[in-house]
């Protein structure tokens, strides 16, 4: 797994840790204990303020009891548990917001990867290691394609990512219609196969971003779908919650209440502003308005640059700080 984005190795990592280090299991010489069903309160070992998503999941890692957490999107709370929860919610705290992360799978990956539909269906299957999977969303067809199969709970389907600028982002329409780049590395997988992903089921879209102190921030949308491209790949995107900011809102106001923007390349302007968002401000494909707050296909920086045209997410920090690391990843609901 040399090649899986830094965020789901570092899982991982947590994961190898807390199961195979050997001095550590001995030293606290509790594992031999059963964990029993109880209510997550019950089993609660620590509790932190202040967290993020990550932050939250290497605390985890430095307590030899920890086996999974729940993280509090709203506000920051991070618990841990000394058992895994896996695919349950939380129970015995009335509060809104908590997700859980399991962080000692234990489960060896799998080495032949199997032929399913999207994320969700690989893990179905049994697979637990976040990585690249082939899938199929049309059949007879299939596309490689990284799944996370960690992060709350999992099941996600990425469909674009940055990590070190070795994909060049601003490509024509066609080539953000089927897709380019790598899934071991950079890429985009396709407004196509994005529709498919979205269009057969209600879909929720979460975005993973790490600014380049090594602060991770989050915007997650309850419901995201895009039209077809008889309607330019349209966005469709609602119910924000997350740490990032709402990057997204001005690609669904100023516009009639059928839809958000359509999606414009350097060579398709379907934006909202007089001349083209790309190249006038942006780079990148994007479902640009007038331009909006962000462009996280913009263009790659190796430092937190900030240049309205690289890839950004304006609510993170106030500025057009280029990212270090995106995800963007659908799932069913
Ligand atoms: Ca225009």
């Amino acid at each position: 797994m040399l090649n899986v984005p830094r965020l789901i190795s570092a899982c991982i990592l947590l994961a190898d840790f807390v199961v195979t280090n050997p001095n550590k299991r001995v030293k606290g010489g509790k594992r031999n204990r059963s964990f029993d069903n109880i209510y997550k309160t019950g089993n609660a070992l620590r509790q932190f303020t202040n967290t993020n998503a990550f932050s939250c999941l290497a605390l985890c890692s430095d307590d030899i009891d920890c086996r999974s957490v729940a993280y509090n999107l709203n506000d920051g709370r991070c618990q841990e548990f000394n058992r895994d929860f896996t695919n349950q919610p939380v129970v015995g705290t009335n509060q809104v917001g908590w997700r859980h992360f399991d962080v000692s799978k234990g489960a060896a990956c799998k080495d032949r990867p199997p032929t399913a539909r999207d994320c969700d269906d690989v893990q179905s299957q049994g697979y637990t290691c976040s990585g690249v999977y082939t899938i199929s969303l049309v059949p007879g067809k299939s596309v490689n394609v990284l799944c996370d199969l960690q992060t709350a709970g999992g099941r996600w389907t990425i469909f674009q990512h940055r990590k070190d600028g070795s994909v060049n982002f601003d490509m024509n329409w066609f080539s953000y219609k089927i897709g380019f780049g790598d899934p071991h590395t950079e890429g985009w997988l396709g407004n196509d196969n994005l529709y498919r992903l979205t269009s057969s089921h209600k879909t929720e879209l979460l975005i993973l971003m790490e600014a380049w102190d090594g602060v991770w921030k989050y915007a997650s949308y309850s419901e995201f779908y895009i039209n077809p491209e008889a309607d330019k790949y349209r966005l469709r995107v609602s119910g924000f919650s997350g740490t990032a900011g709402d990057s997204l809102m001005h690609m669904m106001s100023f516009t009639s209440p059928q839809g958000g923007q359509q999606f414009s390349t350097r060579d398709s302007d379907n934006d909202a502003w007089p001349l083209r968002c790309n190249p006038t401000h942006h780079r990148g494909g994007f479902w640009f308005n007038k331009c909006g707050a962000s462009d996280l296909n913009g263009i790659y920086y190796s430092s937190a640059v900030d240049i309205p045209a690289s890839c950004n997410w304006y609510t993170f920090s106030k500025n057009r700080q280029s990212l270090k690391t995106i995800f963007m990843m659908v799932r069913k609901v």
